[in-house]
């Protein structure tokens, strides 16, 4: 049984000392163990009837490697990427309080002696059961795993979670099928379960959302902050001179925004004022995290510059009270046409700096405009000088939300046991367990199929077949509801497209990502071969797709109202 733990100290011992990537994540722990404290008795009350299994549990942190060439830590004080860092001190934290046997690994030598992999050169395969339940690392960690352990990972690999900051698609993940149809990147061909792979937002459904925590605030600190806000502060996002290189116009969109309010940046640097600094801002030089949050709890504004993509401060300004203001991006930023993206293993459309914070917070807390379009920038920093918003934070990103979608994700995923068989068809399917909701063509799936054990439960499950062209991404995202990749085994049967009014001449099994899927050209049923692609993303002017949508919680994207 695992017993929720509200001291960190052991924690901060087991994270070890001589980088400076390690010190910033142990700050941040310190400061945050109040809030995960209160978190856990809030989580612990609500899951008294709950039996919670103790897992082992080894957290190997792959780009913190000197193996790797660890390019992170020399950074962490001068400006360079900390989401990462901010994101596993919190995955140890949230691990640690749940109450799991936790193991941390910075170093080659350390995973080898937790594998009980001898030292030395070359691979060594495990050969006795694996000593942990579960196996947190990131793509360098699976690479040095895979040097290590040789063939055996292939044998424990439904043990291992990926922290995959920007995901991975099936289509990339799946080895042959990647070569065959140039999905080939750097990064993926693992033939993991999509749902192995963690991510930093909910990107993808396909790939589990992992997540990170922002400070939470109380009333009366809520109130604190409305009340000594200064109308006319902005902060610029951007703690590198390089990331103001970026924005074409820069500069002729913060001289439009110093024209109503004063400007401060938190850049990094050395001993002279960084160049591509407007000498209208006034900067404070990179500031500890704590210092960073006194300063958003001031400023009204926080702006970005288009880059960094998708971190960690938008919704640390949010929770702050401020107004988030970025770039649209149009056309979106993809592998397909950005260097950042680019070789990374998916095809995702960004569609402005955050998306996150555009689609899932949007107005007030969020403007998302053209920069290019002077007077659409200027009005909405008119705008902004006259509304109040209250900060904000989604429940996901409360270290109480933390808990409570990793507790289910612990709980609940299983890539190792063999996938039960799927109920076997028998006619009183085609009446009963799809329900038709008036005047949609949204089906419900009900009554004796609901026995077969799933996670998320079947009876979460909404069968949808989406426009030619749409992804099942946005074919469930426009039900309000979200694709389940793990319901996918379910509906691809040939009842499923009669149950939608599909009528198929004929019906065949393939290997390709876009299926179940119904071309209408040829009346044509395809059904998916390789369960490992079942995929949420992906589309085709050609296909209808049959999409396994769910329901989810307000605030906590990543769980089904049934799936606590
Ligand atoms: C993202 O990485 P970044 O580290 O660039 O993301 P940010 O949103 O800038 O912030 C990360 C943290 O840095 C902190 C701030 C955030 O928690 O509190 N910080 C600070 O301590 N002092 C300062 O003066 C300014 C910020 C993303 F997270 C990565 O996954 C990506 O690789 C990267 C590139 O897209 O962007």
């Amino acid at each position: 049984q695992a017993v929720f733990q509200s001291d960190v100290g052991a924690l901060l011992e087991q994270v070890g000392t001589g980088k400076e990537s390690l010190s910033f994540m142990k700050r941040r722990m310190r400061r945050m163990a109040a809030q995960w404290a209160s978190a856990a008795r809030r989580l612990d009350d609500r899951l008294r009837s709950h039996w919670r299994e103790q897992n082992r549990i080894l957290v190997h942190v792959g780009f913190l490697t000197e193996e790797s060439g660890d390019v992170f830590s020399p950074k962490v004080l001068k400006g360079g990427p900390l989401g990462e860092m901010v994101q596993w001190a919190d995955i140890l934290t949230a691990l640690h309080v749940l109450g799991h046997n936790l193991k941390i690994s910075f170093s080659l030598k350390e995973l080898h002696g937790f594998l009980g992999v001898p030292p030395g050169r070359g691979s060594c395969p495990l050969t006795g059961p694996l000593p942990f339940d579960l196996i947190y690392t990131d793509y360098h960690g699976l690479q040095q795993m895979k040097q290590h352990m040789g063939l055996s990972l292939r044998k424990h690999k439904c043990h291992i979670r990926v922290i995959d900051t920007f995901g991975t698609e099936p289509a990339y993940n799946h080895e042959e099928y990647a070569i065959l149809h140039g999905y080939r990147t750097n990064w993926g061909y693992w033939n993991l379960h999509g749902q192995q792979y963690m991510t930093m937002f909910p990107h993808t459904p396909d790939n589990s959302f992992m997540g990170f925590v922002a400070e939470e605030l109380n009333e009366t600190e809520k109130q604190n902050i409305q009340r000594n806000k200064v109308n006319n502060m902005a902060v610029v996002y951007g703690k590198e001179a390089s990331m103001w290189k970026l924005q074409k116009g820069k500069e002729k969109f913060l001289t439009i925004l110093h024209r109503y309010m004063e400007i401060h940046g938190t850049v990094y640097y050395e001993t002279q004022r960084p160049p591509e600094v407007p000498a209208f801002v006034k900067n404070h030089g990179l500031l500890p995290q704590q210092e960073l949050q006194q300063l958003l709890r001031k400023a009204k504004l926080f702006i970005g510059l288009g880059f960094p993509y998708e971190g960690p401060a938008p919704l640390e300004a949010i929770a702050n009270g401020c107004i988030f203001l970025q770039p649209k991006f149009n056309p979106p930023h993809s592998s397909l046409n950005h260097d950042f993206f680019r070789g990374k293993p998916t095809s995702r459309k960004v569609s402005s700096q955050h998306p996150y914070a555009e689609q899932y917070i949007g107005r007030p807390h969020v403007i998302t405009v053209d920069f290019n379009n002077s007077e659409e920038f200027e009005a909405t920093i008119r705008e902004i000088m006259r509304i109040n918003v209250e900060p904000f934070l989604p429940y996901e990103y409360t270290c109480e939300g933390m808990l409570e979608r990793v507790h289910a994700y612990i709980q609940n995923q299983d890539f190792c046991s063999p996938e039960a068989p799927f109920p076997p068809v028998n006619s009183s399917w085609l009446s009963s367990p799809f329900v038709l909701l008036p005047n949609s063509s949204i089906l419900t799936w009900a009554s004796n199929a609901s026995s077969y054990t799933s996670w998320p439960p079947l009876s979460a499950l909404r069968l949808l077949a989406s426009l030619e062209g749409e992804s099942c991404v946005e074919a469930c995202q426009g039900a309000e509801l979200i694709c389940e990749p793990a319901l996918y085994r379910f509906i691809n049967i040939k009842e499923a497209f009669s149950a939608l009014e599909l009528q198929c001449d004929g019906v065949e099994s393939q290997v390709n990502h876009l299926l179940p899927a119904f071309s209408a050209e040829h009346a044509e049923c395809g059904l998916q071969q390789d369960p490992l692609l079942f995929s949420c993303a992906g589309s085709s002017a050609k296909y209808q797709r049959l999409c396994p949508c769910r329901d989810y919680r307000v605030g906590q994207v990543a769980l089904c109202r049934d799936c606590l």
